[in-house]
């Protein structure tokens, strides 16, 4: 079974993490929204393209999900102590990561240099940038007008409504191999990312709109009896929706897009055929197990 994954960050990550467990490395392309990258420091950084590399490479750190496991953090101090911003916390290693990607960008297009380091870290299974492109995510907000995203997200902890989210890179082409990847797919999986910040950016391109929209597509959902299991998502539901955060408001939000979903044990979604189990993922095998089940369920019902 051929499968591509779309995703964002931490949460996206843990499903990704578990379909590789699943699936060979010519069967599982990635692709992944950088409407969240940004220029800190003077480096360029892909938050999402580094969440996925460094889960699949299990180098992650296990519970905030972004950055290393084994990390310092002594240039972000040296940096405070300039007069730097350090609101951004980048660390001693992760920062190799940033260098490395901003030298390569010079010479190469993101998808290329992203290969590059995922090569470097031994990561076998394809990770692809939504674009070359920049497509820079903004959050129009009722209190501060609009911010960038991480200055939103970081910065301001997510906590300011979000009245419209601003997609970038109008007419980015997508990057190379990710339209092919979705038209020679035999599934589509829409990992457990923010739909509004994360999905919707692979999304807003209309050409990869309509690929994915003629494959079969499943769902997991990132809305968990009402609460998001990380980031600000549950907020902007009823922000940007009008309605209670739920399971049912997010597949609503695709809009006919999704073929079946992955719900917990107890949520409902009606219209869509849909699996309920344990969806909150803790350790690895944990990860492959919720895989395993979502592509089991997508081969009975979708394939
Ligand atoms: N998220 C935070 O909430 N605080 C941080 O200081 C922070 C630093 C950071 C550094 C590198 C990186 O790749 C991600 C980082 N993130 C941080 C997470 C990032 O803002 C989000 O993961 C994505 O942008 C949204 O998924």
């Amino acid at each position: 079974m051929k499968v591509v994954a779309l995703a964002g960050g931490v949460g996206g990550a843990r499903l990704v993490d578990g379909l590789a467990q699943q699936l060979a490395p010519d069967t599982l392309t990635i692709l992944v929204n950088t409407g969240d990258d940004f220029v800190h420091w003077g480096l360029h950084i892909s938050p999402d393209l580094d969440t996925i590399m460094y889960t699949l490479a299990g180098l992650a750190h296990p519970t905030r999900g972004w950055g290393l496991a084994t990390e310092t953090f002594e240039t972000l101090a040296a940096m405070e102590r300039l007069g730097g911003p350090a609101w951004f916390r980048l660390g001693d290693r992760d920062l190799a990561t940033h260098i490395r990607r901003t030298e390569q960008l010079h010479h190469a297009p993101l998808h290329a240099v992203t290969a590059e380091l995922c090569q470097s870290l031994g990561v076998g299974h394809r990770v692809l940038p939504m674009s070359d492109a920049p497509c820079h995510t903004g959050i129009e907000t009722e209190a501060y007008g609009l911010l960038s995203f991480q200055d939103w997200l970081v910065g301001r902890r997510g906590e300011p409504t979000v009245r419209k989210v601003h997609h970038g890179g109008a007419g980015a082409d997508p990057a190379p191999g990710t339209l092919e990847a979705v038209r020679t797919a035999d599934l589509v999986v829409l990992a457990p990312s923010n739909p509004y910040v994360s999905i919707d950016p692979i999304l807003h391109c209309a050409e990869m709109r309509a690929a994915v929209s003629i494959r079969p597509v499943i769902a997991l959902s990132p809305i968990v009896g009402g609460r998001a299991v990380k980031g600000p998502l549950a907020a902007m539901i009823p922000a940007l929706a009008g309605r209670p955060a739920s399971a049912q408001a997010v597949m609503d939000h695709y809009e006919g897009l999704v073929d079946a979903a992955v719900i917990e044990t107890g949520d409902v979604v009606s219209g869509l055929p849909t699996l309920g189990t344990q969806t909150i993922m803790g350790d690895r095998s944990d990860r492959a197990r919720l895989a395993g089940e979502l592509l089991g369920f997508a081969a009975r019902e979708l394939l």
